[in-house]
């Protein structure tokens, strides 16, 4: 299949490229280098040193013999991504183009404004591009979880049936995101059903939990072929950030009381994920969206997985909470549906626990350098706009054992009729919460 990889010089898109190209389709990838410039911005850099994008694709063909074309450019230019369509006539597009931080989006009004417009007018001239160029190609668009926020019912993938005085109807599941960059997902997805409706486009919209990962099996033990890999505020995922800390001996970091549940998937299954999207269209005129995650997690119990496991490999680190820069549900209900992909036929690779030994390991010899941006682990970009560290707390926050959560780890469809049983201090904090965003 000729398949376009827009951002495919970044974290999923480096390693969705090679994993794509291994498997025999011929790839090209379209990025504009926006994200290594965002490192000096924020006086970060990725952990793993990454090559320029010319000499990771000479060492792909030296070690495989297969080529990934690149096409360097901004989605946002139209006349770039129209030619750059119309030229390679793809049977699929992997958009991963975009800014995707929630912190980063955060900082200012500027950084805003640029998520917003990166973001929607991309994936704009994305569908504009199809339309002109190639009509019958499929987009596979990168989503994410956090569009439909912390809701205190449980979220089905994409649509559900609700009836209202009387009257059933199939709707999109309501959005309540909780950063610019996640609303930019909620309009870009908007955008995106929009236009398979009036132009009979076909499109997956893939909700993504939390990445995690230094490694698919495709980049081999080649350093050269390494994803990047980011830990500081901004771009630094929850387990990537834990784990970084491990190696260097510095406290894991779960914000606020650290009840924050989200879905997480390492890597190398988001490359299976992704494939079995690809390789699985949807018919013409088809919007589907699938959640795209492996287990649900507290970032707590997270962290405490980081540390038994770090301390498997001789490290020994300590949890302490931080002050939460963001505005967010700290404790709070969470369920969500993922039946799509293993129906098609995914299997997590293993378990959460070998996933972090792998990374532990690949992490450690750069210990000299995670120490030299240590400083990136405290964050302080703040969601009042603030731009002051925060601090960590003194004591734990009080861990309520209580609450009747999900099941961590569960790999089970939840029954949305668990509402029910989540106790009236729970659902309280999540009614506030859910003011707050109808209030902000
Ligand atoms: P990344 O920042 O590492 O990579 C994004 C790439 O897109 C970068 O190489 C960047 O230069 C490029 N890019 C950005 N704007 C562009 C533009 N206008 N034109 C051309 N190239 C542009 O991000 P990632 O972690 O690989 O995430 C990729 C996608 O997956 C994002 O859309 C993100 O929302 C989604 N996602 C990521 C995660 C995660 O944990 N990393 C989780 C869920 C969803
Ligand atoms: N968190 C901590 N301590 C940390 C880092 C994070 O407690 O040191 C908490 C955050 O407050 C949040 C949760 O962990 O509640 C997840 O934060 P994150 O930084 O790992 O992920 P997030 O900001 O949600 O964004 C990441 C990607 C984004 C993607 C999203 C998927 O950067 O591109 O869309 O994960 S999801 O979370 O499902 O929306």
């Amino acid at each position: 299949m000729k398949i376009i990889v827009l951002g495919g010089d970044g974290y999923c898109g480096w390693a969705t490229a090679l994993y794509l190209s291994a498997k025999g389709h011929v790839v090209t990838i379209v990025d504009n280098y926006l994200r290594r410039q965002w490192d000096h911005e924020l006086g970060a850099q990725t952990l793993t040193p990454i090559q320029p994008l010319s000499d990771r694709l000479r060492t792909w063909h030296r070690l495989t013999g297969k080529t990934i074309d690149v096409a360097v450019g901004d989605v946002c230019d139209y006349d770039f991504i129209y030619s750059t369509v119309k030229a390679i006539q793809p049977e699929t597009i992997v958009h991963f183009a975009e800014q995707r931080s929630a912190p980063y989006s955060m900082i200012d009004r500027k950084h805003a404004v640029f998520t917003q417009v990166n973001n929607v007018v991309g994936t704009l001239n994305v569908l504009f591009a199809m339309r002109e160029a190639a009509p019958d190609c499929h987009i596979v668009k990168l989503g994410t979880m956090g569009e439909y926020g912390t809701p205190d019912v449980a979220i089905p993938e994409g649509f559900f049936e609700v009836e209202y005085r009387g009257r059933r109807a199939v709707l999109p599941f309501p959005r309540q995101a909780g950063s610019w960059y996640h609303w930019s997902k909620v309009h870009g997805s908007n955008n995106i059903m929009f236009a398979c409706k009036i132009w009979n486009l076909s499109a997956t919209d893939i909700m993504q939990g939390v990445v995690f990962g230094t490694r698919i099996d495709a980049m081999g033990d080649d350093s050269r072929l390494f994803s990047r890999l980011d830990f500081d505020q901004a771009f630094g995922t929850a387990i990537n950030r834990f784990c970084c800390a491990a190696v260097i001996g510095h406290p894991l970091t779960p914000f606020g009381i650290g009840h924050q549940r989200r879905g997480f998937l390492p890597l190398r299954d988001s490359m299976q994920c992704l494939t079995l999207a690809i390789e699985h269209p949807p018919k013409p005129g088809e919007y589907r969206v699938f959640n795209q995650f492996e287990e649900i997690y507290d970032i707590s119990e997270l962290a405490r997985k980081v540390q038994k496991v770090a301390r498997e490999t001789g490290l020994n680190v300590e949890i302490k909470h931080l002050e939460n820069p963001r505005r967010e549900a700290e404790d709070h209900f969470y369920a969500a549906d993922h039946h799509h992909l293993f129906e098609l036929g995914y299997h997590p690779a293993h378990s959460v626990e070998r996933e972090l030994e792998i990374m532990l390991r690949d992490l450690i010899v750069h210990r000299d350098r995670i120490n030299d941006y240590r400083h990136a682990l405290i964050p302080d970009i703040r969601w009042d706009g603030r731009r002051e560290k925060v601090s960590f707390l003194p004591t734990a926050p009080r861990l309520d054992l209580s609450i009747p959560s999900v099941p961590s780890g569960t790999r089970s469809f939840p029954d949305a009729s668990r509402t029910d049983s989540v106790p009236a201090a729970s659902r309280a904090a999540a009614a506030h919460d859910a003011v707050d965003i109808a209030t902000h």
